[in-house]
């Protein structure tokens, strides 16, 4: 597979962003930007548990650490549990202690944990209203499996670390995406803890971009862009991530049309 780094720059303006990566769909780590949330000096287990402990929430649940953890099936097939957060919290402060893999994704924080807007600073670069702003919390070796959004992306840690593997639109088909008919359009099959070349051989071949997210770094996903996520640090790892529509205007460009198009193809 033919490797490519994802760059890091810090201070941009939002000129600088909207010209070097929101229009022409190209991905970059920020760093600098998350220096004066408070979440960067009080979120963990401990700030958790003693603040938000008594809450109950549903955690995905996997063997093998994927989630979905056969994304051949789709998305339903994560398992879920029930817990109270504290009880969570304690679990993946010992994960060598479990014999499965538990991850609390995308918990809307306005909606679930609104307390702790207060805590984070939406990034400068997101002019339109309303973000989808949520918050995930997992230990080492959780990975969600490669898929797009259908949003724009700024993904921020706050603390551990993520390897993220992001691929261009254009390579749907080297990932074997389905039909954009199917109900799981956005989720490509390929296991990436074991891939099959002898099913997926395309993949073999297929260029990525690549980056370990450090806390106080956020990584913008554009549009459509492929991605994969390993959770690399055994303590307790928490992101944030906001979703959105940042780049209607930029998908009726030359190249946004060219790269639609492409995905029009997906699965044929
Ligand atoms: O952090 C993760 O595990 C997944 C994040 C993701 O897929 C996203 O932000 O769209």
């Amino acid at each position: 597979m033919n490797r490519n780094e994802i760059g890091r720059r810090s201070n941009l303006s939002y000129e600088q962003f909207l010209k070097e990566y929101l229009i022409p769909s190209k991905p970059v780590v920020l760093t600098g930007v998350m220096e004066d949330w408070p979440a960067m000096s009080k979120w963990g287990t401990d700030y958790f548990k003693s603040t938000l402990g008594n809450q109950k929430v549903k955690v995905a649940v996997s063997e093998n650490g994927m989630f979905p953890s056969k994304p051949e099936l789709g998305w339903q097939a994560t398992d879920y549990e029930q817990m109270d957060f504290y009880d969570y919290l304690s679990m993946i402060e010992n994960p060598e202690k479990l014999n499965k893999i538990y991850y609390l994704q995308h918990k809307s924080l306005p909606d679930v944990f609104p307390e702790l807007l207060n805590d984070i600073q939406s990034p400068i670069y997101i002019k339109s209203p309303n973000p989808t702003i949520n918050l995930w919390i997992g230990s080492g070796g959780n990975i969600t499996p490669i898929h797009y959004d259908f949003s724009s992306n700024f993904l921020a840690q706050v603390t551990g670390k993520k390897k993220v593997i992001l691929f261009e639109p254009s390579q749907s088909r080297n990932l074997y995406a389905l039909s954009v008919r199917s109900k799981n359009a956005n989720l490509s099959p390929i296991n990436t803890l074991n891939p099959d070349f002898s099913k997926h051989s395309k993949y073999k071949d297929v260029p990525y971009y690549e980056c370990t997210l450090e806390p106080g770094e956020m990584l913008f996903i554009p549009l459509f862009w492929w991605h994969w996520v390993n959770t690399i640090s055994r303590e307790a790892t928490i992101s944030v991530n906001y979703w959105w529509n940042g780049a209607i205007k930029p998908w009726f460009s030359k190249q946004g049309i060219k790269t639609l198009y492409l995905l029009s193809l997906q699965g044929k």
